[in-house]
C-alpha cells in the first residue's frame, strides 16, 4: 500500500467512527470531522508528542478541537490512537447519558481531552493560554523539561466570533511561535457558505496581529505535512489555512451545510461507504488502519522515557516544585503563614482602606508565598491594584516574570486564563471592573463548567466607584455572578475580609472565583487577628445584638460598614441589634440548615443591605424580609451623594428595620 493509500484509510477510519456514531446517537455533526480528518490524521501521525498511555504527560503537545461540535474528530482519534478510557462502547454511546462521549468535548469527563469546548471562539483563545504556559513554565524550569507545542483545529465560526480577535492578537503580540492553528477552511456554516455573512481576509486578518500565515489543500497529506514543518519552524504563531470540503466524502452533501449538524441517513452512509471504498461495517475498524493508529498512539512513548530521564536528572527540589505546581498543590504553609501575617498588619494598623487596595497589601505577601500565582489586568493595573510588589511583566521576548498585561481584552483575558489553569503550573488572576465581567463572562462561566482555579479581581464594584457613573457602576452584575454554578462570588468587607478571600479563592482547586472589591474606602471593622477564616463559612455574626436580638442585619462588602452604623442607631434607641457579615453566598448556602439557622438567628426583622439589586438574597433573609440596595442603574456623582440619593444609609436601614419589627 502506498504512504497515501495508507493516509487516506487512516482518515476514513475517523470518517467513518463519526459517520457510525452520530447515525446510532442520531444526532451530532458528521460534517466536520469528515472534513478535518487529513488535518488529524497528519497531525496525529506525524507531528503530535504524545503518549496515548500517559495523558496528563506534562510536556506532550496540547490538541485543542476549538470547533467542539465536531467532538467525534476527537473521540474518533482517542480511540483509534489507543487512550484506554475511549472504547468501542464509549463510541458507541456517543451523546448518552454518563458517556465518556458527550455532545460536545469535556475536558473533565474523557482523558485526552484538553479542554471543553463547544462556545464558538473560546477553544483557541484558551489556547492562547496553554501557549502562554508553556512559555512561563519553560522560562522557570527550562525547556529541557518544559518544550511543547499547542496546536489547534478552529473552524469558521471560531473566527467570526470576535473573541478570537482578542486571542490571536495577543498571541501575536507576545509571538507566541509555539501556538499554530489549523483553519478548516471549508466556507460552509450553519446557514449555508459563509459568504453569506463574511468576506474577511483571514490571513490578511492573522497577518495584521503578527501572525505568519500558510494556505493549502486541507486533503493533501504531504501539503499539509509541508505547511505543518514551516510553522514549526516559524518565529510568530502560524494560521494554516486548510482548504477542506465539509462531509468529504459524501457524494451527496458533501459541501454542504447539510452534513454539518444531521446524520447522513442509512442511504448517504452507504453511497459514502463506496465513495471512499471502505468495506468495514458500522463501527468496525479494518485491522490494518488500527495496527498503523495504534502505532501513532505508542510513537511517543520514546519521547516520554527520554523526558522522563530528563526529569528524574533534576535536582530533587526542583522535581518537588514542578510536581507540586502541576498538581496544583499549595504551599499550604507559606500560604497560612501569609494570611496571618495580612490580617495580623491589618489590624494592627486600622484604618481605612479600599478593599481593592487591601487585596494589594494582601497580594504583596501572598505572590511571595505562592510564586504560581500570576497575575494580570486588562489595561486597568492601577485601578485594579493586582500588581504586587516586586513582579514583573511578561514580555514577548521574556516569560519569567509573573504579571501579563492583557490589554483592553476582558473576554480573550478571561479565555486564556482558563488555558493557562488548564496547562497547569499557575494560578492565573487578573483584573478588569466589575461591570465589565459581562464581557468576561462566556469564559468564566467554561471555567465554572470545567472547575478551574482561576481567580478574577473585580473592583469598582458598586455606585462607591461614585462619578463614573451609571455605565461603571455594576447593579445586577452580584446577581448575575452568583448565578453561575461553580463559582464563588466573595466581596469582602475589608483587609481582615480580603486577606480571608484570598485564601478562600486559593483554596477553591476546583472552581473560579470572583473578588469583589471597592474603590472607596472602608473602616476595619474586623479586630481581632485569630487563625480562624470567618468568610469560609460564607456568613457570620460580626456584632451580637446587646440583649435577645430584635433586629438582624445583613450586609456584604462596602454595606457592611452601613449595617454596623445602623446598628448602632437601632441600639441607642433601645433595639438590640446584630449584624452578620456575608461575603459569599456560595459558602453559606453549602452549609447545613442548622448551622445557616444560628447565623440568620431568631429575630424578628432582618434586612438585607447590599448597594446593588435584591435579585438572590431572598435565598438567605427571606422574602419577607426588608432589602436596602438599588433597583435602578446609578448615577454620575460623587459616591457619598449617591449613597444617599439611592437611599443607601444607615437611616435607611433603620427605617427598614422598625418598619419590619412593626409589621412582625
Ligand atoms: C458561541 C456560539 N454560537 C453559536 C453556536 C452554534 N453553532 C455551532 S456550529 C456553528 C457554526 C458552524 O459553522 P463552522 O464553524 O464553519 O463549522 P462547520 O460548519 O464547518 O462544522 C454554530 C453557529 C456555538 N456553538 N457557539
Amino acid at each position: 500500500m502506498s504512504s497515501r493509500e495508507l493516509h487516506n484509510r487512516l482518515a476514513n477510519a475517523i470518517r467513518f467512527l463519526a459517520i457510525d456514531a452520530v447515525e446510532a446517537a442520531n444526532s451530532g455533526h458528521p460534517g466536520l470531522p469528515m472534513g478535518a480528518a487529513d488535518m488529524a490524521t497528519v497531525l496525529f501521525t506525524e507531528k503530535l508528542k504524545f503518549d496515548a498511555t500517559a495523558p496528563k504527560w506534562p510536556d506532550r503537545d496540547r490538541f485543542i478541537l476549538s470547533a467542539g461540535h465536531g467532538s467525534m474528530l476527537l473521540y474518533g482519534l482517542l480511540h483509534l490512537l489507543g487512550y484506554d478510557a475511549v472504547s468501542m462502547d464509549e463510541i458507541r454511546r456517543f451523546r448518552q447519558l454518563g458517556s465518556l462521549t458527550p455532545g460536545h468535548p469535556e475536558n473533565f469527563v474523557t482523558p485526552g481531552i484538553e479542554t471543553t469546548t463547544g462556545p464558538l471562539g473560546q477553544g483557541i483563545s484558551t489556547a492562547v493560554g496553554f501557549a502562554m504556559a508553556e512559555r512561563l513554565m519553560a522560562a522557570r524550569f527550562g525547556s529541557e523539561i518544559v518544550d511543547h507545542r499547542t496546536v489547534v483545529i478552529a473552524s469558521d465560526g471560531d473566527l467570526m466570533e470576535g473573541i478570537s480577535q482578542e486571542a490571536i492578537d495577543i498571541a501575536g503580540h507576545l509571538k507566541l511561535a509555539k501556538l499554530t492553528v489549523l483553519w478548516d477552511d471549508n466556507r460552509i456554516s450553519i446557514d449555508g457558505p459563509t459568504s453569506i455573512s463574511v468576506s474577511t481576509d483571514q490571513q490578511a486578518r492573522f497577518a495584521a496581529s503578527g501572525w505568519n500565515t500558510l494556505a493549502v489543500d486541507g486533503h493533501d497529506p504531504i501539503a499539509l505535512l509541508a505547511a505543518l514543518n514551516r510553522a514549526y519552524a516559524s518565529d510568530k504563531p502560524t494560521l494554516i489555512a486548510c482548504r477542506t470540503t465539509i462531509g468529504f466524502g459524501s457524494p451527496a452533501k458533501a459541501g454542504s451545510e447539510k452534513v454539518h449538524g444531521s446524520p447522513l441517513g442509512a442511504a448517504e452512509i452507504e453511497a459514502t461507504r463506496k465513495a471512499l471504498g471502505w468495506e468495514a461495517g458500522p463501527f468496525e475498524i479494518p485491522a490494518d488502519a488500527l495496527d498503523a493508529w495504534r502505532a501513532a498512539g505508542r510513537k511517543g512513548a520514546e519521547a516520554r522515557a527520554a523526558w522522563q530521564a530528563r526529569f528524574d536528572a533534576l535536582p530533587e527540589a526542583t522535581r518537588a516544585e514542578f510536581n507540586r505546581r502541576m498538581a496544583g498543590e499549595l504551599p499550604v504553609a507559606a500560604l497560612k503563614e501569609a494570611i496571618a501575617a495580612v490580617k495580623a498588619k491589618a489590624v494592627a494598623d486600622g484604618g481605612a482602606v479600599a478593599t481593592r487596595k487591601s487585596s494589594e497589601i494582601v497580594l504583596d505577601t501572598l505572590t511571595k508565598a505562592v510564586p504560581e500565582m500570576l497575575g494580570g489586568s486588562a489595561d486597568l493595573t492601577g485601578s485594579n491594584n493586582t500588581r504586587a510588589k516586586g513582579q514583573k511583566s511578561v514580555t514577548p521576548t521574556d516569560f519569567s516574570g509573573d504579571f501579563v498585561h492583557w490589554g483592553v481584552r476582558e473576554h480573550g483575558m478571561a479565555a486564556a486564563m482558563n488555558g493557562i489553569a488548564l496547562h497547569g503550573g499557575f494560578i492565573p488572576y487578573s483584573g478588569t471592573f466589575l461591570a465589565f465581567a459581562d464581557y468576561s463572562r462566556p469564559a468564566i462561566r467554561l471555567a465554572a463548567l470545567m472547575g478551574e482555579r482561576v481567580i478574577h479581581v473585580l473592583t469598582h464594584d458598586s455606585i462607591g466607584l461614585g462619578e463614573d457613573g451609571p455605565t461603571h457602576q455594576p447593579v445586577e452584575h452580584l446577581a448575575a455572578l452568583r448565578a453561575i454554578p461553580n463559582t464563588l462570588v466573595l466581596r469582602p468587607a475589608d483587609t481582615v475580609e480580603t486577606a480571608e478571600c484570598w485564601q478562600i479563592a486559593l483554596e477553591a482547586k476546583d472552581r473560579p472565583s470572583c473578588l469583589i472589591l471597592s474603590r472607596q474606602n472602608l473602616p476595619l471593622l474586623r479586630k481581632e487577628a485569630d487563625g480562624e477564616n470567618k468568610s469560609a463559612g460564607g456568613a457570620y455574626e460580626l456584632l451580637a445584638a446587646s440583649g435577645e436580638a430584635q433586629v438582624s442585619l445583613f450586609a456584604t462588602g462596602s454595606e457592611l460598614s452601613l449595617a454596623v452604623e445602623a446598628r448602632a442607631l437601632l441600639e441607642s434607641e433601645g433595639v438590640p441589634t446584630r449584624v452578620v457579615s456575608v461575603p459569599s453566598f456560595e459558602l453559606f448556602l453549602a452549609r447545613p440548615l442548622a448551622e445557616r439557622r444560628a447565623v440568620i438567628g431568631k429575630a424578628p426583622a432582618k434586612v438585607g443591605i447590599e448597594a446593588a439589586i435584591r435579585m438572590g438574597w431572598d435565598s438567605i433573609i427571606g422574602s419577607d424580609a426588608a432589602f436596602v440596595g438599588m433597583t435602578s442603574f446609578g448615577a454620575s456623582a460623587p459616591a457619598k451623594e449617591l449613597y444617599k440619593h439611592f437611599g443607601i444609609t444607615p437611616q435607611a436601614v433603620v427605617a427598614a428595620a422598625l418598619e419590619q419589627l412593626r409589621q412582625s
